[in-house]
């Protein structure tokens, strides 16, 4: 049977076969993808083939299998595991577009953490929208605050939209965006990405929480990452928050590529190999300072870099 992987716990997997039904499947012993490092071999979206388990008699529970080969992926989005430097975490696969979800507080989204998000995105060749969230419950200065950032990465070419999970805003635009794709929704806890995907599939009811509720908890109110059908055509994947976003085998040259009005600029770098940091006729920092290019973004950038140098160091340190 061949089927696609709706639902990962780490050591179950909600397969949807081509029959239209839900299995639940596991791995067969030792299942390694090569090349990747990651705590989890298999993600949702995965295209899978698997085999029927005999099911006892009085089992009512879901009908089971065994996973024993994987498809090809188009595109996959990792993030680094908490705690493991070097274990990636692979959030979902084959994706036409992932929507990055901002709050300006209740919680706040940093632009470092936005800019992270997005140059993962373009390294794994996949299509980011930002979408800001709540905008019904901003002051008027907030509101001019989110047409700056709106106005900043539009320039840059990353589509934005404000919506509103709770007054339903722009849904109809967002779902125009969704219709017959595969789309995830990604972005800190608590910025509303459960009560979205109601807003657009009324007949979904994903469990979500205000963020005072869920520190009571201590935990995120999603918990795994799990595809749905969308009535109109398509599917989402809501995904529980991330708190930062670890990129992940990029080496410090590439990361400036990954910025796409700067890399826009850089043949007019002195050096072919700039990375825009203490070298002289910079294009890029002449840029930042004839206010062309976002400082916001600048800055994200040398953090990116100071991170991975860490990583190297650390890499070499360890031996490897
Ligand atoms: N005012 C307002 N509140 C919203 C909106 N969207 C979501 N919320 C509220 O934000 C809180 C968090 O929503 P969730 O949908 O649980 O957030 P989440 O992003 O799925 O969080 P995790 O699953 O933990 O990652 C809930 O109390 C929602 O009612 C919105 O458009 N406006
Ligand atoms: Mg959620
Ligand atoms: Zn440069």
């Amino acid at each position: 049977m061949r089927g696609t992987v709706y639902k990962s716990t780490g050591s179950w997997y909600t397969v949807k076969g081509r029959d239209g039904s839900f299995y639940e499947c596991r791995i067969k012993g030792k299942f390694r993808m090569e090349g990747i490092k990651s705590t989890n071999p298999i993600a949702v979206g995965d295209g899978v083939s698997f085999e029927l388990e005999p099911q006892g008699s009085l089992d009512e529970s879901a009908p089971q299998g065994i996973i024993h080969a994987i498809d090809d992926r188009k595109n996959y989005i990792v993030r680094k595991s908490v705690n493991l430097s070097k274990q990636t975490h692979i959030i979902a696969a084959n994706l036409d577009r992932v929507f990055l979800m901002i709050t300006l507080n209740n919680p706040p989204t940093h632009t470092a953490f936005i800019d992270r998000f997005l140059v993962s995105a373009e390294a794994y060749g996949i299509e980011s929208v930002l979408l800001f969230n709540k905008i019904d419950s901003y002051t008027q200065d907030e509101l001019y605050e989110i047409k700056y950032l709106t106005h900043l990465y539009t320039q840059i070419g990353y589509q934005c939209l404000e919506v509103s999970a709770l007054t339903g805003y722009h849904v109809a635009e967002l779902k125009a965006l969704m219709k017959d794709k595969v789309t995830l929704f990604s972005g800190h806890s608590g910025v509303g990405k459960s009560t979205l995907v109601n807003a657009i599939e009324n007949r979904l009811d994903l469990k979500t929480a205000a963020i005072s509720q869920q520190h009571m908890q201590g935990q995120h109110t999603t918990t795994f990452a799990e595809m749905y059908d969308l009535s109109f055509g398509g599917h989402i994947i809501d995904t529980p928050g991330i708190k930062g976003f670890g990129i992940v085998d990029l080496e410090p040259h590439d990361i400036g590529n990954f910025f796409p009005e700067f890399f826009a600029v850089k043949q007019d770098c002195k050096f072919h190999n700039c990375l825009h940091l203490e070298e002289p006729k910079c294009a890029v920092k002449q840029g930042v300072e004839d206010e062309t290019l976002s400082i916001s973004r600048y800055r994200s950038y040398v953090q990116m870099l100071q991170d991975e140098e860490g990583n190297y160091r650390q890499d070499i340190h360890q031996g490897s």
